[in-house]
């Protein structure tokens, strides 16, 4: 009898592990082209779905002149930290948030070692510049859901942890239009993009 019922608990708790494991396992890889160096793949806003936002402040240092990193990606509700590493003062401003004009902001100009932090609670593509500065120029790609990825230089991507389902998948790139692609998205599924590089497109 006892070894009757361990043999039925090892059957479910199988089944319980296999379910998990398929319902978690999932990924999108693939390769964005079209373009030169890195670009960032993200699934788009998935219906009735919202997501906790990261605790961790992510740093958008201001450097020798540059903003570093050049490209930032992070989840929509993200706190970053923007600091001036540099001995002038610089300021950081960005003129929309996904093409929306309405949430341009302006953070402000400080001196070296001093910090602001900005909640992003809008998703898309936030280009930001430095008044002070007009060559100095910065993206950061608010992402609505966790489910993202940077290419490498060859544009090879993957994200991992992905549910099944079928999803509005965005790769964009520098002075590329973001290119969505519905994805079905069933364990391990692949999904490649060409981006074209548009004049005065951000
Ligand atoms: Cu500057």
């Amino acid at each position: 009898m006892k070894r009757v019922l361990l043999l039925v608990g090892l059957m479910v708790s199988g089944m319980v592990c296999g379910v998990a494991l398929t319902a978690n396992a999932g990924s999108i890889s693939g390769k964005v082209s079209g373009v030169t160096g890195e670009s960032v793949v993200y699934v788009d806003t998935i219906a009735g779905k919202t997501f906790p936002a990261p605790a961790a402040h992510p740093l958008m240092d201001q450097k020798g002149m540059l903003f570093q990193p050049h490209m930032m990606l992070v989840q929509q509700g993200t706190t970053v930290d923007f600091q001036n590493s540099d001995t002038v003062n610089h300021n950081v401003a960005w003129t929309s948030v996904g093409g929306n004009k309405r949430l341009a902001h302006n953070l402000g100009t400080w001196p070296k070692g001093e910090k602001r932090s900005f909640k992003f609670d809008n998703a898309g593509v936030v280009p930001l510049m430095c008044y002070v500065h007009p060559e100095m120029a910065a993206y950061i790609i608010v992402s609505p859901t966790p489910y993202y990825a940077e290419t490498d230089k060859t544009g090879a991507y993957k994200i991992d942890n992905v549910p099944d389902g079928s999803y509005s998948v965005v790769a964009w790139h520098e002075g590329a239009k973001g290119l969505p692609k519905t994805v079905a998205v069933s364990g391990d599924t692949k999904a490649d993009f060409t981006l074209t590089k548009l004049a005065g497109v951000q």
